[in-house]
């Protein structure tokens, strides 16, 4: 548009927002007059509704436009409390040479002072094609093969300013049964300085998780599209809109890229047969290039501290896990001989009853030893509640229990035909069997004595005596009689 219409145009704007401020200026001062003329409970009415308008308005437009979705970041301990955690688990006969590994390599990169950068993404999306397009002198290229890729390989990548790179190729994700595959791929992931993480087309679901996944570690990332000769020009405009606005936020640049790849294609010859003919793609990866440069310009001091804290917080979340196991097994180990002890008591006892006492003192102990290795602080009282509670739990369903254990004994002919004192005994392995089982669960899951979940938790168990636990318990108890026998 030239100048003047637009002149005009500025003008007519203008005129017609003063036109707009006069007339509500206008109304305002005559509904304040009219309001002033109200009887004054109206007024008071009125003047409070308006008074609350105003205030419930700023929470309602803080609520429309609040930030959405803080991305959580994945946390890292410290170094030093790491190790300590790994050492403690060692002591407790965990296998932790992975974990050992894991930090030696951390060391071991940064000594090198070289940036690291992995490829990373779905199978078949080109990511080892694209490492021989970035690294097109290295002779180790040659290691890294066409066709699916099964383990981490490295190689040195040539930038333009002259930088030189190492490229981790790793296998890619969402392969059928590739679980391992795709452990090692992450955890290559989260060792490198940077990531590409490889695409063809827009993101699915589970790539856009993956994307999120890295970007909760914090690691710098490029989003490449790779593949990008099978799209018209306004095509890819497209798809790198959409691209970038799925990994706003994470992906440092979004470019697309032609990694290169063999093509077949059939060839009429002129005395008329067919000739199949393959050849290579010409790589364009140009604006890859540029990118990287950029996103790795700190070099690899200055990429190190966010690098470090990934593969803490990747260690932290293995080393929980493997606490947890520790745990369990732990928490079994005790539960089994709770149960033995509790079997071992209800066959010494003489008179009827008389067990009962021995029972809850084990009750007592075996939750103090649970919450113990959960470490979970409870009181006396805690322990003395949930014990009673739990036996008012067997005692409303022992006709249940006694039932089951008779039940399960029929297959233990040996068992069955030795009376009511072994049914017995071998109820007291199934109630403290399921008691601690209870108590364990919701002691890991709640990380404190809460009687109520526990107390589901128990009756749960109970309902389902699955016959291979009873298998254990029968054969637990078994042991326990023939042991007393032989001592006696
Ligand atoms: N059209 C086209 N095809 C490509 C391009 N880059 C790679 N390909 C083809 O994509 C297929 C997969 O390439 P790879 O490099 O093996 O893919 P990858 O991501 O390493 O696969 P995995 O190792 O199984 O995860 C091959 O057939 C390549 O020829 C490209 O830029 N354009
Ligand atoms: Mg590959």
């Amino acid at each position: 548009m030239s100048r003047r219409p637009r002149l005009l145009l500025a003008a007519l704007a203008i005129a017609a927002l003063l036109w707009l401020l006069f007339a509500a200026a206008e109304r305002a001062l005559a509904l304040a007059q009219r309001f002033l003329q109200l009887p004054s409970w109206l007024q008071w009415t009125l003047g409070i509704a308006i008074g609350l308008f105003a205030l419930a308005g700023p929470g309602v437009l803080w609520w429309l436009l609040r930030p959405r979705r803080k991305r959580r970041a994945v946390p890292a301990p410290d170094r030093g409390s790491l190790e300590q955690r790994i050492d403690q688990l060692q002591t407790r006969g965990t296998n932790t040479g992975a974990l050992g590994a894991e930090l030696g390599e951390l060391d071991r990169r940064r000594a090198t002072a070289r940036v690291y950068v992995a490829l990373f993404g779905e199978i078949s999306t080109g990511k080892s094609t694209l490492i021989r397009a970035l690294a097109p002198h290295a002779l180790a290229a040659s290691d890294v093969r066409g066709g699916t890729t099964r383990q981490v390989t490295h190689v040195d990548g040539l930038l333009p300013d002259g930088r030189t790179l190492v490229l981790a190729d790793v296998p890619g994700s969402r392969e059928a049964d590739g679980d391992a595959h795709e452990t090692l791929a992450r955890e290559e992931a989260l060792r490198a300085h940077a990531v590409i993480y490889v695409c063809a087309g827009e993101l699915t679901r589970s790539q856009a998780e993956e994307v999120r996944w890295l970007g909760d570690f914090g690691k710098p990332l490029l989003l490449v599209l790779n593949k990008a000769d099978q799209w018209s020009g306004a095509e890819l405009d497209l798809l790198l809109q959409r691209l970038r606005k799925q990994t706003r936020e994470i992906a440092a640049n979004v470019v697309a890229v032609s990694a290169g790849g063999s093509e077949r294609y059939q060839r009429a010859l002129a005395d008329g047969g067919i000739e199949q003919v393959e050849r290579q793609r010409k790589p364009a990866i140009e604006p890859l290039l540029k990118a990287l440069m950029r996103l790795t310009s700190a070099g690899a001091e200055g990429l190190e501290q966010q690098r470090e804290h990934a593969v803490l917080a990747g260690l932290h979340e293995k080393v929980g896990t493997l606490e947890a196991q520790t745990r369990s097994a732990e928490a079994e180990r005790i539960v089994r001989k709770y149960a033995r002890r509790a079997v071992v008591g209800a066959l010494a006892a003489v008179a009827p009853g008389s067990d009962l006492v021995i029972q809850g003192a084990l009750a007592t102990a075996l939750t103090r030893e649970l919450a113990e290795l959960y470490g979970v602080r409870v009181s006396e009282l805690q322990v003395e509640d949930f014990v009673r509670q739990a036996k008012l739990t067997l005692r409303t369903g022992s006709s249940i229990v006694l039932a089951i254990a008779g039940n399960a004994l029929k297959a233990f002919p040996g068992l069955g035909t030795l009376g009511g004192g072994v049914l017995h005994a071998f109820a007291y392995a199934l109630i403290f069997d399921s008691m601690g089982r209870a108590l364990a669960a919701s002691l890991a899951e709640r990380k404190a004595l809460d009687q109520d979940d526990a107390g589901a938790r128990l009756k749960a168990l109970l309902a389902d005596a699955g016959s291979t636990r009873v298998r254990q318990l029968a054969t637990l108890t078994m042991d326990a009689l023939r042991e007393r026998d032989e001592g006696g």
